[in-house]
């Protein structure tokens, strides 16, 4: 009675680890049982590769797309709002980039008065030279960098002339507002190299989470589970031909 509930179950097993096996991957099931069946060790060692191979090209996908997802050449720069309320920004970048100096004026016709800045928004190189030009109108200008401490005139003065610049060497986006005429919608930003958000889903840090690495994230677990299934097929395949050859043999 012992002996031959034994041996249903290890016929049921047997059933069940065969069912199992051809419906996880036929084809390195049956090239496994025949070298199962030739010699057990070597069965491992090229199971065992191609598991390797299963989770290193899941890994490598996800690189490659999160690279690509980082370019800042996919879309418009993204101000967050800042530039929202400029009456002179209509929502395009004067393009300087390739110039090593590049001149903003201070007190331009704007905002209900002599009080913008002019381009409100420019594009430079990275390490380009802004040269913020004073007409000399509107009173006391300044130039304050908002989040950030990079841009600072100092004290606003209402004399023509250069009475800043600054060497941008740091890729991104600089927003910058005359204190005394903020309140009126005097703001401007510079965008410097290529590393900078963008409004593209594809294009910035934020859009690479839910974006392209949403991909190579799935690519990487179908990676995982099907190294998992073959190592779960390699076991019963050997369990199966170590202890299961008694009944194989005689039906052969
Ligand atoms: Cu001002």
């Amino acid at each position: 009675m012992t002996d031959g509930s034994t041996d249903v179950s290890r016929r049921a097993f047997m059933r069940t680890a065969t069912g199992a096996t051809a419906a996880a991957a036929a084809t390195g099931t049956a090239a496994a049982q025949e070298n199962a069946t030739e010699n057990g060790t070597a069965t491992g060692t090229p199971a065992g590769t191609a598991t390797a191979n299963g989770t290193e090209a899941g890994t490598e996908a996800g690189t490659e797309s999160g690279d690509g997802g980082g370019g800042g050449e996919a879309g418009p720069p993204d101000f967050g709002g800042f530039l929202d309320e400029v009456e002179n920004f209509d929502g395009s970048v004067v393009d300087e980039r390739g110039n090593d100096t590049v001149t903003v004026e201070v007190g331009v016709d704007a905002n209900g008065g002599a009080y913008g800045f002019g381009p409100a928004a420019v594009h430079v190189d990275n390490g380009a030279t802004v040269e913020w030009e004073w007409t000399g109108e509107g009173g006391g200008h300044n130039v304050v960098q908002d989040g950030g401490d990079t841009l600072d005139s100092g004290e606003a003065t209402s004399s023509s002339g250069v009475n800043y610049e600054h060497t941008f060497e740091e890729d991104g986006i600089y927003n910058y507002v005359c204190s005394p005429h903020e309140s009126l919608g005097m703001k401007g930003s510079v965008v410097v190299g290529s590393d900078y958000p963008t409004k593209d889903s594809g294009g910035g840090g934020d859009g690479s989470e839910s974006g392209p690495l949403g991909v190579p994230g799935s690519a990487k677990m179908l990676g995982v589970a099907t190294s998992v299934v073959m190592v779960a097929t390699l076991g019963m395949a050997y369990v199966f031909m170590r202890y299961g050859g008694d009944y194989e043999m005689p039906e052969e």
